[in-house]
Order: structure tokens, then C-alpha cells, then sequence
């Protein structure tokens, strides 16, 4: 029986992504230590070079507290366009090896090079490739993960980093896995681990032999799920797909509709659901899209960008309404089929951190209006996305809502 190839995938990710670039454009802070994040009263690390994450700093901290670590640290804004554009070349690079590339963020994919060994050799040498012109191209480094699936390749990236390469054994993998720490399971995370842990399970091993029963109340139904990744086993495959470019909704009406304050209601509707998605995901968006389409099938789109990105409901919503009314003012007898709100532009919402507070946005969003997302969020959170709406979308609620 012909079994078949085992796969070649590798999880690409940059090191100190947002820094490295910031050395790299500004060479006099080579070698001294670099924070990337919000420099405001509630900024957040963005990221620290590796000679600042000796003093202690990392990802998600107060910035207060790393000026406290490591005074002397070069303290910068996040630069958002210039890592895109950097990013873009990175992403290029991944490209010339594999169509089979899903980009993670940024600074992160996985590729799929299964099919790429007969231009550009084993999935070692096409690493290298990919790494020296990263180096070349960019003047950066890179972290690479080799294995025959997306959990040991991410897995393994992490393994050596900065300028990592990491090559998982397809034999013998119980004694590689063996002994890592849980905390490196994937979707196990400081809430899980320190559970895990108070039953005496520490590492991929335990997890592994444990008992069903016994993760059971820690791991609920995903106990198989945890036990095939302990194991090394993942099926999932590399989907190409770029990080996402647009969030949006759109709904089609049953009846058309024509009554401005029935159509500035449904505006509201799929404004919010864009923003809850937004800032569930830790995005804010630079630019606000309406689309409208009419009985003859006519779809027009209207788009603004703004000044500052946002992911507040309200901020958006006066660009939505902005947009819409300059359409409606030209053809205000014509009745609507569809109406959607998109998102596009998309960027990590800053000043807070990727793992900070989850509403960030727009310096020009009011503090009150942000606290309302909160609120709103919160509520959504716990009894599901027909909690509670901002008060005029309480009216006209159809199915038919669709999500790109
Ligand atoms: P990561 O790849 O997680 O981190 P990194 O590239 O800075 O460092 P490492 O060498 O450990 O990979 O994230 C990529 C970029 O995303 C990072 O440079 C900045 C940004 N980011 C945030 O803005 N907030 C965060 O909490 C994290 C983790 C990253
Ligand atoms: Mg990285």
C-alpha cells in the first residue's frame, strides 16, 4: 500500500517584527534595547527587541512599567504603514516558493511546501532560501518551523528564536514532544494552564497518557483535540489566505425599503456587528465602505477614510450615516434591496497593546463612547449578540444578515 508523502510545512515568523524594523531603518539603535508601543498614559508594549527583553520587558506589558524596567530603552510609536510595507515584501518572499502561503498577521504565515521541492529543493533548503532573502531583501531575520504539520511547525519556530531553525523529527516525535511544557499547546492559555497544572500535568507526556476523565474538567470536549496535538497529530491543512483586508455585513431586505429612519436603523444594525467584530479581534479600521444596492440590481459603494483608525461603534456609525445620506440626497425616492458596512484598512488596534484593553481606537472617539463599546461588548459577551443594541436598532430585526 502507497502511503502517502508526509507533508513539508513551515511556520514562518519574524523576529521582534515592529523593532527589528525600527533598527533596521534607524541603524544607530542597533544593539540597544528598543520598546515598540503606546506612548501614552495607557500605552502598551507592542513588542521589545531582544536586548530590551533582557531587562524583562515583553508584549502586552504597561509601557510605564518598561520605562520602570529599562530607562534608557529608545521608547517608539508604532509605525503601521511601514510595517505593512515590509510586510508586503516578507509576504512576496513566501510567495515565490509557494501559491500555498496563510498569512497569521504581519510578521507570521505557514506554507505549504509539499509541492516545492522539485524547483527549490527539501523543505530545509527552501527555509534557507527564505531566510537569506529575508536577510538580503530586508535586512531582518526570521524564525522558521519544519515539520509535516501546522502545530509542530509554529511549535517548532518558537523553539530557537531570533534567526531559528527548527527541523521536527517525523520519528521518534513522542520523545521531542515528550517533554515540552503545555503552556506550548496550542489554544492552552494562562487561564487553562495553571488548571492542567493543579491536576499534575505539566507536559505534552501527561497530557498525552492522561486519563479522558481526568483533563475532562479542564478540557471539556476538546480533550481528543488536546490529546492528537500532545501527540503531534493535526490534519488541519494550509489554507492561502491573507490576513483578513475587509469585515463587513450586509443584509438583503425582504421587501425593499424606502423610510429613511427604517434604513438609518438597519445602518446602525450592521454597523455594530462590524465593530463588535473589530474590537473582539483587536482591530481598528481606517476606512468605512456602505454599499447600497437598489430594485434594478444598480450597487453602488461609498467609501472615507479617516484620519485615525477606529473600532468605536458611534465613530464609524457617523461615517456609515455620512456616506449613506450622500447617496440618499441624490436618489431619495429610491427604494433600498441591500444595505452593508464594511471595514477596510485594518490595522491592530494600538496605544493598548494587541493583548490590552479591547477598545481601543480613534484618539478622536470619545472616552464615554468607548466606554459604551465596553459595555455593549460585555453584555454581548455573556448573553450572545441579541443582548443589547444601541438604542435605535431595537426595531426592524431580520434574518438575512450575511457576513463576508
Ligand atoms: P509576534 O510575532 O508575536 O512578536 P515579535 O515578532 O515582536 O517577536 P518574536 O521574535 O517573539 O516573534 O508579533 C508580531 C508583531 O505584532 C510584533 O512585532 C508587534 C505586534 N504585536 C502587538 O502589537 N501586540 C502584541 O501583544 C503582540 C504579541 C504583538
Ligand atoms: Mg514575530
Amino acid at each position: 500500500m502507497n502511503l502517502p508523502a508526509p507533508r513539508a510545512i513551515l511556520h514562518v515568523d519574524m523576529d521582534a517584527f515592529y523593532a527589528s524594523v525600527e533598527t533596521r531603518d534607524q541603524p544607530e539603535l542597533e544593539g540597544q534595547p528598543v520598546v515598540v508601543g503606546g506612548l501614552g498614559p495607557r500605552g502598551v508594549v507592542s513588542t521589545a527587541n531582544y536586548p530590551a527583553r533582557v531587562f524583562g520587558i515583553h508584549s502586552a506589558m504597561p509601557m510605564g512599567k518598561a520605562k520602570r524596567l529599562c530607562p534608557h530603552a529608545h521608547f517608539l510609536r508604532p509605525r503601521m504603514d511601514r510595517y505593512r510595507e515590509v510586510s508586503a515584501v516578507v509576504f512576496e518572499i513566501f510567495h515565490s516558493v509557494t501559491p500555498l502561503v496563510e498569512g497569521l498577521s504581519l510578521d507570521e504565515a505557514f506554507l505549504d511546501v509539499s509541492a516545492s521541492s522539485r524547483l527549490f529543493g527539501d523543505a530545509e533548503g527552501i527555509a534557507l532560501r527564505i531566510k537569506s532573502d529575508i536577510q538580503s531583501r530586508l535586512g531582518l531575520t526570521a524564525s522558521i518551523g519544519i515539520a509535516h504539520n501546522k502545530f509542530l511547525a509554529k511549535l517548532a519556530s518558537d523553539l530557537k528564536k531570533p534567526d531559528g531553525l527548527v527541523h521536527v523529527p517525523t520519528t521518534r516525535l513522542h520523545e521531542f514532544l515528550d517533554p515540552m511544557p503545555i503552556s506550548r499547546l496550542w489554544g492552552i492559555g494562562p487561564r487553562t494552564a495553571p488548571k492542567l497544572k493543579a491536576l499534575g500535568i505539566l507536559t505534552f507526556g501527561q497530557v498525552r497518557r492522561a486519563d479522558a476523565a481526568v483533563l475532562f474538567p479542564v478540557l471539556g470536549n476538546r480533550v481528543e483535540h488536546f490529546r492528537l496535538l500532545a501527540a503531534g497529530e493535526d490534519e488541519r491543512e494550509v489554507e492561502p489566505v491573507q490576513p483578513d483586508k475587509t469585515i463587513s455585513h450586509e443584509i438583503t431586505f425582504d421587501t425593499d425599503l424606502s423610510n429613511r429612519a427604517e434604513l438609518l436603523a438597519e445602518l446602525q444594525r450592521l454597523t455594530e456587528a462590524v465593530t463588535r467584530r473589530l474590537r473582539k479581534r483587536q482591530l481598528i479600521a481606517q476606512t468605512v465602505v456602505v454599499k447600497i444596492r437598489d430594485p434594478s440590481f444598480q450597487t453602488v459603494t461609498r467609501s472615507r477614510s479617516m484620519r485615525a483608525g477606529s473600532n468605536n461603534t458611534m465613530t464609524i456609525y457617523r461615517m456609515a450615516r455620512a456616506l449613506f445620506e450622500s447617496w440618499r440626497s441624490l436618489h431619495s425616492n429610491t427604494p433600498v434591496r441591500l444595505l452593508g458596512v464594511g471595514a477596510t484598512g485594518l490595522e491592530p488596534s494600538q496605544g493598548e497593546g494587541r493583548q490590552g484593553g479591547m477598545n481601543v481606537g480613534n484618539q478622536l472617539d470619545s472616552r464615554s463612547e468607548q466606554r459604551l463599546d465596553e459595555v455593549f461588548d460585555s453584555i454581548n459577551a455573556r448573553f450572545g449578540e441579541s443582548g443589547i443594541v444601541h438604542g435605535m436598532t431595537m426595531r426592524r430585526r431580520r434574518d438575512g444578515s450575511r457576513e463576508d
